[in-house]
């Protein structure tokens, strides 16, 4: 500004010239991405391959891991909300297909200091038409069979593996399978785990959206905190969680699994 002052005679060109060096941003949108990278305690999530320990000391090896994010709420440093249009704020994460990690959206440019989603399908999307239902949502897609019928909906986080603590079956296998969902049916009684997500990007790195560069902010999925955590799961007495009243305890204890670990600008 003090250059500007003292080159008065072309006060007229400099101006000119700052208004388009302006640090002022259109609110253009602009791409910024939420990457959903699953670990296992300071491990990363091999499928098949990789053998953990949960809080209980059971061995287990994981051969499914799939969870919807959706309803992305992002907040600016200056404390501006911007709510992601809901027809694109869908996103199944499958640890088998690399690519559904990257939740993508478009945002105002700024800098974005919080990010916030549901784990699962808010329930006013759960009971839509199903034509209003497509993508990772249609029943009758490629999403690996997340949803039970009108009244149960999606299943929000699917986690399946084998563990020598869990019961065999008649095959003499050793599995154990999460399937968690409920979004609270259609009556009241029904169980409800959708769960909130609120992450500050504040001492990790703030994601600098802007129309020329890809903004990725990285989080961390700690698997192992579908077991372990206020209730931790025991493979031998709870190898199968479906739509049960102990789900909520596996929802309680997932809801704390993801952390920020750092941002690409
Ligand atoms: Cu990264």
């Amino acid at each position: 500004m003090k250059r500007i002052l003292l080159i008065g005679l072309i006060a007229l060109t400099v101006a000119s010239c700052k208004k388009n060096n302006d640090d002022v941003l259109s609110n253009e949108l602009a791409p910024i991405s939420v990457e959903f990278d699953n670990v296992v305690g300071d491990q990363n999530l091999l499928l098949n391959s990789g053998v953990y320990t949960n809080a209980n000391g059971q061995q287990f090896s994981v051969t499914t891991c799939n969870y919807f994010v959706s309803n992305f709420v992002l907040t600016k440093t200056d404390g501006t909300i911007y709510t992601v249009p809901q027809d694109s704020s869908y996103f199944l994460v499958r640890e088998n297909l690399p690519a559904t990690r990257f939740a993508t959206m478009k945002v105002p440019q700024g800098d974005y200091a919080q990010v916030q989603f549901i784990i699962g399908v808010d329930s006013l999307r759960s009971t839509m038409d199903i034509s209003r239902r497509t993508g990772v949502l249609d029943p009758s897609g490629g999403m690996d069979g997340m949803y039970w019928t009108w009244n149960s909906g999606y299943i929000f986080l699917k986690l399946e593996g084998t563990s020598p603590a869990a019961p065999a079956d008649a095959n003499g296998n050793r599995r154990f399978r999460f399937h968690i969902g409920g979004f609270g049916g259609y009556s009241s009684a029904t169980i409800n785990n959708i769960k909130q997500v609120t992450l500050s990007l504040t001492n990790r790195g703030i994601a600098k959206v802007r129309t020329n560069r890809n903004a990725n902010v990285h989080l961390f999925a700690n698997i192992a905190q579908v077991m372990n955590g206020a209730t931790n799961v025991n493979l031998s007495t709870n190898a199968t969680t479906m739509f049960n009243a102990f789900s909520t305890q596996v929802a309680n204890n997932y809801q704390n699994m993801f952390t920020h670990d750092h941002t690409e600008n």
